[in-house]
């Protein structure tokens, strides 16, 4: 049997692991699970995931859930090429701090923009007051700056000269806010040119690919019907 994924390419962390199998040519059965539907509430996809999100993985009678244990279990797996998990001790340090500290930072303040200025207003057709918008937005500039600053500092990528699983979900992250149209690039040169570096190293065309859908968010999100807007409602606590 083939390895599943189970995924939908709205959500960041299904970004990495989609791009990651793909540039590293692993076989996988791309299992749709529409959140906008809310598929990962429903009892099939909760055989496979009881925390009823994506992505998952099923490896035969192997269950996987969390986007970081995915990633290392298929690098593990297929022997992907070192510089995305160095074994270098320092480097691979590296990656492991950036994967560490992104999960309440870097992804959760995109995240949230994401929620304000799309799903909450667009999909649940709520209003968002504006003082929790710009108090959103003053956590992911602090986010962006530590990336600069931080973990890209002065080097290509966050673990050294090559693109590495940091990398990887580091820029799925930050596209988020750009697919609320928040151009995050602009004024941030240093960023920009990582940005340049990583899809090309990704590969431009499975780059725009994997963010098509997403780019196109804060056009194309329509308004719930009820039984979906249901399941999205007790998460807004978490956001606003
Ligand atoms: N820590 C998890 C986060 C997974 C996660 O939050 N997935 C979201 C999409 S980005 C999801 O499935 N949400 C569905 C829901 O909350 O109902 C990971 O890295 O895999």
């Amino acid at each position: 049997m083939a390895l599943e994924l189970y995924l939908d390419l709205f959500s960041q962390p299904c970004r990495s692991v989609y791009i990651f199998a793909k540039k590293n040519n692993i076989p996988f059965e791309f299992k749709t699970v529409s959140l906008m539907n809310g598929d990962q509430c429903g009892c099939e996809f909760q055989k496979i995931n009881l925390i009823k999100k994506v992505p998952a993985l099923r490896d035969g009678d192997f269950r996987l859930a969390e986007s970081i244990a995915i990633l290392l279990y298929l690098a593990d797996k297929f022997k992907t090429p070192d510089f995305w998990y160095p074994a270098d001790l320092q480097q691979r340090a590296r990656v492991n701090e950036y994967l560490s500290w992104q999960h309440s930072a870097m992804r959760l303040h995109g995240c949230r923009i994401f929620w304000l200025r799309v799903l909450i207003p667009k999909g649940l057709g709520m209003e968002v007051p504006q003082d929790k918008l710009d108090a959103a937005l003053e956590d992911l500039n602090n986010s962006l700056k530590l990336i600069e600053e931080k973990f890209i500092e002065d080097r290509p990528f966050i673990a050294g000269d090559n693109i590495s699983l940091a990398d990887l979900v580091a820029i799925v992250e930050i596209m988020q806010p750009v697919g609320a149209g928040l151009d995050v690039f602009d004024g941030r040169p240093k960023l920009s040119a990582w940005r340049d570096r990583v899809r090309a190293a990704i590969g431009t065309e499975l780059f725009d690919e994997v963010h098509q859908n997403v780019l196109g968010a804060k056009d194309n999100v329509k308004l719930m019907d009820a039984t979906t807007m249901a399941i999205f409602k007790p998460k807004i606590k978490l956001f606003m």
